[in-house]
């Protein structure tokens, strides 16, 4: 079995930029290394080997256009299961762009067997996960960082991810790179 994301994976500039972002003394925050920051596109979860196989062609079969991303602003969502837990991120301009590419990218995984995904997508690089969050230091972070901006970033592939979770936080392989077409003049 092998646990799978789909994901743009972001240029070594853009992630040391958002490295700036992290670090800040917040009780609590496991920070995301530069070297795991990315933007999801869809979670696959455990899939066997051939299913993996499967996902590999369908991604592989999508057509789209390069495109540009712009970063801005930060956020934050409750996360998962634990009461109490949040992931801090930073958000995307919204771009139709990147919904196309997300919504071929949902089709190929359910082509490929997958069960579809029900939740709205909402793109974001997640930067932090954080426990039992200090409000008044979590709100500092938020207002420290609102004005942040970053881009345009162009996007012109898109990557399956696999994800080992050890002790030591998760380990992120790029297995496959899928390119994206000439992106359309401006
Ligand atoms: O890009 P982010 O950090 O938001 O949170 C995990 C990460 O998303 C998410 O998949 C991305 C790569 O690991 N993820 C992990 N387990 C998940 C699950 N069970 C999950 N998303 C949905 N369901």
């Amino acid at each position: 079995m092998v646990r799978l994301f789909v994901a743009l994976d972001l240029p070594s500039q853009v992630r040391e930029r958002l490295r700036l972002l992290t670090g800040a003394k917040l009780p609590g925050a496991r920070w995301v290394p530069p070297e795991n920051m990315h933007l999801t596109l869809r979670f696959v979860g455990e899939v066997d080997h051939g299913r993996a196989d499967d996902i590999d062609a369908a991604l592989a079969g999508i057509a789209a256009r390069g495109f540009e991303l712009t970063l801005e602003g930060v956020g934050a969502f409750e996360s998962g299961r634990r009461l109490q837990a949040l992931s801090l991120w930073a958000g995307v301009v919204r771009n139709p762009a990147l919904e196309h590419l997300r919504a071929k990218v949902e089709s190929a995984v359910v082509r490929a067997g997958c069960e579809p995904e029900r939740r709205k997508f909402s793109p974001h690089v997640t930067l932090a996960r954080l426990d039992q969050p200090d409000p008044a230091k979590f709100g500092a972070w938020l207002h420290a960082n609102a004005l942040f901006r970053l881009g345009p970033v162009a996007v012109e592939h898109f990557t399956l991810f696999s994800s080992r979770l050890g002790r030591d936080g998760a380990h992120y392989t790029a297995e496959a790179d899928y390119p994206l077409g000439q992106r359309a003049l401006q």
